[in-house]
């Protein structure tokens, strides 16, 4: 049995390639069955990348992908799990020769990719669509390459290996373009239900929605006046979101009330809603990052629970199933809602479902997903703000430029702005450091207030140009030239692009 246990480099290499199937085909079972959700096994690993990538990269390198910058990642992603599932099944491959048990690396890959799935996107049944395909393969060529591992290999041995990886190969190429169509059909844009069960968004969600859409401005790289649920920037402080069911969950008001008051989904549902354009911007974003967004918002007025309840202290701390909390005003929660739509359909898990806090105005940190419990008290505190943040209250004003576009007219930039509260009366350009200052063409106002606007500025430099963009409030307030890092309460400065000719 002294052969037991070794392997001919050829062999290894077409165990390694094996594996790398395996990885294939865990990624391609997983997308065809959970569509780009967050159960789907590249996702944990896309968010580490966009949570963890040096803002120098995503300036510089991804900035100048555009619209590639999404899926660049996304490739990166799958491949990184691609890779770790390979070498994991390199491994068992291995434990399978050493103990000389053949088919034994079938049930082990199920097994692990099986748990590594469920622990990193905490979808333990979705990670079987990735753990069965993967088993699968690895047991198909060990069964076509009918090796023996016990057995005085020859070249001959390698060849039926090699064989059978290759003709495997054409399948799992195969069940890739498949899985690559049905994902696409799961993908949560598509599955998430519309709200009040119909096939299209509500009436007035809709009409908002279009409205949106005959007003925007084509920006090619950037977001329309309304962002797409699945580009809609997200921030967790956990990997995976949680998942919390409507059926279970409730809202209950605490602390210093006059009434405890507790609301279900069902209840909430029966409640009065409004539609309303709301955009969110991040604290702890650069500042010409896209951790900004605006969407059609389904929600009830937090006041009319207040009033039930009877606040008796100025803040409260809002809760939620993750374990994050922030505090607000009483004042500003007064103007607040609990949000259970988006864009028309039930809000999306990854953005808080079944219901989270929107605060107009507010930093989005304020705006707590997945929430279940507001408590009243004189004593605030916040996940971020024990961490020396202080990424509550008003929005800092902006205007981003996010699209540099070339045509026979000349090159337009172009982007969003935002102010918070007494909304975005111009966004200025100057061509010239600063000195002179022209307005850039500006979308109207979406809704009475909170809401992005997109901004455009078309001309021809005859030498590299730096284009600087500055938004000023309706109040006449203008943003700040002065430059700050995001920590502790949002980035300011003035952003600017270098325009070649
Ligand atoms: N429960 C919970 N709510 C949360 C967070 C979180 O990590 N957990 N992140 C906050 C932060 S920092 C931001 S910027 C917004 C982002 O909302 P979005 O993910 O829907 O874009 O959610 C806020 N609400
Ligand atoms: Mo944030």
């Amino acid at each position: 049995m002294g052969i037991v246990g070794r392997l001919t480099s050829g062999e290894r290499f077409w165990r390694v390639i094996t594996a790398v199937l395996a990885g294939v085909s865990a990624v391609a079972g997983s997308y065809a069955y959970t569509g780009f959700s967050q159960s789907f096994v590249v996702e944990p690993a896309a968010a580490f990348l966009t949570e963890n990538t040096p803002a120098l990269l995503v300036n510089t390198v991804l900035d100048s992908l555009g619209s590639l910058a999404q899926p660049a990642r996304l490739a990166t992603a799958a491949a990184i799990v691609v890779a770790v599932v390979a070498v994991v099944i390199t491994i068992l491959l291995e434990i399978e020769v050493a103990t000389g048990r053949q088919y034994l690396a079938v049930p082990l890959t199920g097994v692990a990719v099986w748990g590594l799935a469920a622990v990193t996107t905490g979808a333990v049944f979705a990670a079987a669509a990735a753990a069965l395909p993967a088993a699968l393969v690895v047991g198909i060529i060990s069964f076509l390459g009918a090796n023996d591992p016990l057995s005085v290999r020859t070249a001959r041995k390698v060849d039926d290996r090699k064989r059978a990886t290759l003709k495997t190969g054409v399948g799992v190429a195969g069940l890739a373009g498949v899985s690559y169509m049905l994902g696409q059909r799961r993908t949560p844009e598509g599955s998430v239900q519309f709200l009040g069960g119909g096939t299209s968004p509500p009436t007035e969600v809709q009409q908002m929605l279009d409205s949106a859409e005959q007003q925007a401005f084509d920006l090619p790289g950037a977001p329309s006046l309304v962002s797409e649920i699945g580009n809609f920037y997200t921030v967790d402080i956990a990997t995976v979101a949680p998942m919390v069911d409507a059926k279970t969950w409730s809202l209950t008001i605490t602390g210093a009330v006059e009434n405890e008051v507790e609301i279900s989904y069902d209840e909430l549902q029966e409640m009065e809603a409004e539609h309303f354009y709301s955009t969110l911007r991040c604290v702890g974003e650069d500042l010409n990052a896209r951790k900004m967004d605006n969407a059609v918002w389904t929600g009830v007025p937090l006041s009319t629970l207040l009033e039930e309840a009877g606040p008796q202290a100025e803040e409260a701390i809002s809760r939620a199933d993750d374990d994050y909390f922030v505090s607000t005003s009483r004042e500003e929660l007064a103007e607040s809602y609990v949000v259970y739509g988006m864009n028309g359909r039930l809000l999306p898990r990854e953005h808080g479902h079944p219901v989270r806090l929107m605060v107009p105005g507010n930093w989005g940190e304020v705006n707590t997903k997945w929430v279940t419990e507001l408590e009243f008290t004189d004593e605030p505190e916040g996940y971020w703000e024990n961490r020396g943040w202080t990424g509550t209250g008003e929005v800092r004003q902006i205007a981003k430029i996010w699209s540099v576009d070339r045509s026979s007219e000349g090159v337009t930039v172009g982007g969003h702005a935002y102010a918070c509260c007494a909304d975005i009366d111009r966004v200025e350009v100057s061509t010239d450091g600063g000195s002179s200052w022209t307005n850039a063409e500006l979308t109207d106002p979406l809704g009475p207030v909170d809401s992005w606007h997109q901004w455009r500025y078309t001309f021809s430099p005859d030498e590299p140009t730096d284009v600087i963009a500055r938004a000023v409030d309706a109040d006449g307030n203008v943003q700040p030239e002065m430059e700050t890092d995001q920590f502790p309460d949002g980035p300011s400065g003035w952003v600017s692009r270098t325009i070649e000719p």
